[in-house]
């Protein structure tokens, strides 16, 4: 399936399949990749980034740029959006400049509990897959994108069966504390953060209380560059991207790692909503159209990239 830090992309790889690929960068590729551990899951998988630099990552004061998908297990199709960034940085290089002048950090599966829960019997499982929460675990699972600290618990659920469930405290979960322990270290560098979810055409900024962080009106603009660039390329039957505040477009929300990002100081933090599935109503829009994988990767690469050349030249 991968060899030599070669992936089709042209399924939805599983679990094991992105472990197995990120090692196999890192040995072809030892110069430029490293495989990083941040932390272990719920269940005790490893949670595992690649920090892609031309120089020494430790020792570099480049600008960061951070990319996380799959926080939310059954967002399946920002799996291969992640995956063809990787592939863009790496193996396939169009754009040197900004593998030379950028520090990346890539998270493809932030919660691999839930991602293979929803390979198994539960294909529309979002949250992550924490027990103890409620009696004869009835319900079980913590909304990963509500348990960040940032107004942590005031836009949110504490009922364990919603799907905005907090958790009990921020940063409650290990899965969190992984990704927390990425911001702790990178944080300084850190100039875009992009979380990429599905499903809804949408880029989203903060805050979602519908406070608007200090360098809204920059948020915004970078924000409608990086969807027109989207939109340039994209299928013909998915809708033009829309940007705004995530409260003001979508609904209140707290705790989430974009908000976090944003009030840690890194200037620009967004939500991707890729896409929908043909079929875009309810869970159904989180199915994935086969000829919609690679394409996925495609026009997400170009609004990332867009993003990234934003922070490298103005
Ligand atoms: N949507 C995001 C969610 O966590 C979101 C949308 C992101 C809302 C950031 C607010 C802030 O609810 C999905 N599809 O997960
Ligand atoms: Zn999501």
């Amino acid at each position: 399936l991968s060899s030599s830090g070669r992936l089709t992309l042209d399924k939805i790889h599983t679990y094991e399949e992105v472990e197995a690929y990120m090692d196999d960068l890192a040995r072809t590729y030892p110069k430029l990749v490293t495989v990083v551990t941040a932390g272990q899951s719920f269940e005790k998988r490893p949670i595992r980034y690649l920090k892609i630099s031309t120089t020494n990552f430790q020792d570099s004061t480049k600008p960061v740029v951070f990319v996380q998908s799959l926080l939310h297990a059954r967002e399946w199709v920002t799996l291969p959006a992640s995956l063809y960034a990787i592939q863009k940085l790496v193996v396939n290089v169009t754009e040197s400049d900004l593998v030379d002048r950028i520090d990346w950090i890539i998270l493809p599966i932030a919660n691999p509990d839930g991602y293979i829960a929803s390979h198994g019997e539960e294909r529309f499982w979002r949250k992550n897959r924490a027990t103890g929460y409620a009696p004869l675990d009835v319900c079980t699972g913590v909304d990963l994108n509500r348990n960040f600290d940032f107004m942590w618990g005031t836009q949110s659920s504490d009922i364990v069966c919603t799907e905005i469930f907090h958790g009990r405290s921020a940063f409650s979960e290990p899965e969190t504390q992984a990704v927390k322990t990425i911001f702790d270290q990178y944080k300084s560098r850190m100039q875009l953060f992009i979380d990429i979810h599905s499903y809804g055409s949408l880029i989203l900024y903060g805050y979602g209380t519908e406070e608007l962080p200090p360098n809204a009106l920059n948020l915004h603009l970078n924000g409608i560059n990086m969807a027109q660039a989207i939109d340039a390329v994209k299928m013909s039957h998915n809708r033009d991207y829309r940007v705004g505040n995530s409260a003001m477009v979508l609904y209140k929300n707290s705790g989430t790692t974009p908000d976090y990002a944003q009030s840690i100081g890194v200037p620009l933090s967004y939500t991707y909503e890729l896409p929908a599935s043909r079929l875009g109503f309810h869970v159904l829009g989180f199915l994935v159209d086969p000829d919609f994988i690679e394409q996925a990767g495609y026009e997400t690469w170009e609004g990332i990239r867009t993003g990234a050349s934003l922070i490298c030249y103005t």
